[in-house]
């Protein structure tokens, strides 16, 4: 229900949002050797407002999840060429980006043991070929709500309530990985602090509410001043740490100097009882990671950086 009049806009929000709902039930990957009955699948999930994407074999199906494309369930045959669904399932189920997306396995083979073997290898739902159609579409949107309500929990633990990117934990999580990276492939890695000058005082002249404005202005400016492969993290309070994939020490404090500089220039305005416009700066404290060096030192090093960018006058990185 809409009250009339409405704001120019809000109609097309409304309906927006209306048919948002109404069109993507969700997402559902379905891997299946037989064109026929992929499309036969794909053709019965679109009538119910589910949006099919369909694989044909392990292959194409990991493409697809690689690319980083929005999955709500996996629907998978359990019989496939090259790998089967025993082979993709074990190997979703061990990849922690995977791991979570339910699968319901599919198989017109009656015999032996197959649906507790596909359930103990971590499927986490099973139909039989033909099905009953009523049934098949409950059991597909049951995991597409088990799907929605998983990512909800991920995405609320995993990211900074505040400014949406990634809080500490996660932020460690993954730095945690790519010093692994870096040791593998001998890449470089580096790691930065970010600290907002007197950010107290910007508190304690315009309120609690601007400065959480200003945070999360902060963190809009330096991720699009960011590569995809970089991780950017809420460290605590004003703090924002950055790794960076592929850079050394150098090339570190020259992003680190770029951002520093946007940021002094950017003119932050708000709008309160009246519009109030200010810029603020950051000090940065920079490390690079080399091989045994435990995380926490390398904390340590950007740490100590960040305080002598303090005591030397702030709006500066160090080294
Ligand atoms: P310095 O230049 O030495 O870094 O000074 P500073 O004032 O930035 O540092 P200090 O550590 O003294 O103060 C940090 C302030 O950040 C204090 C705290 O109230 C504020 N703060 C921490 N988290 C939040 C938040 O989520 N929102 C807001 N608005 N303020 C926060
Ligand atoms: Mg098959
Ligand atoms: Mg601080
Ligand atoms: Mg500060
Ligand atoms: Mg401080």
């Amino acid at each position: 229900f809409l009250k009339k009049p409405f704001k120019q806009g809000q109609l097309l929000r409304y309906l927006l949002d209306y048919f948002n709902e109404e069109l993507t039930e969700g997402s559902v990957l379905v891997i299946e050797d037989s064109t026929i009955q992929n499309e036969t699948i794909c053709q019965q999930l679109r009538l119910k407002n589910m949006q099919p994407i369909s694989a044909n074999n392990a292959v194409e199906a990991m493409r697809y999840l690689l690319s980083g494309i929005d999955i709500d369930v996996i629907l998978m045959d359990i019989f496939l060429p090259q790998y089967t669904g025993y082979d993709l399932i074990s190997i979703l189920k061990s990849d922690e980006r995977f791991s979570f997306i339910p699968i319901v396995g599919l198989t017109a083979f009656k015999e032996k043991d197959i649906l507790s073997e596909i359930l103990n290898l971590g499927a986490d739902d099973f139909i039989y070929k033909p099905y009953n159609i009523n049934e098949f579409f409950s059991r597909v949107r049951a995991n597409i709500r088990i799907s929605k309500l998983i990512k909800k929990l991920k995405q609320t633990s995993e990211e900074d309530y505040l400014t949406g990117i990634y809080n500490r934990r996660t932020f460690f999580h993954f730095l945690e990985n790519l010093t692994a990276l870096s040791v593998r492939e001998n890449k470089p890695l580096s790691f930065v602090i970010l600290d907002i000058d007197y950010f107290k005082k910007i508190n304690d002249t315009y309120g609690h509410d601007i400065g959480d404005s200003v945070l999360k202005k902060l963190a809009e400016i330096v991720l699009k001043m960011t590569r995809r492969a970089d991780v950017f993290g809420r460290y605590g309070g004003e703090e924002f740490c950055l790794a960076l994939p592929n850079t050394d020490l150098y090339g570190a404090c020259l992003l680190a100097n770029k951002i520093r500089s946007t940021i002094s220039q950017t003119i932050m305005t708000f709008n309160k009882y009246k519009t109030i416009s200010f810029s603020i700066t950051i000090s940065a404290g920079v490390a690079e990671f080399t091989k045994g060096m435990e995380i926490d030192t390398l904390v340590k090093i950007a740490d100590k950086n960040l305080y002598l960018a303090k005591e030397n006058g702030r709006n500066r990185v160090y080294p």
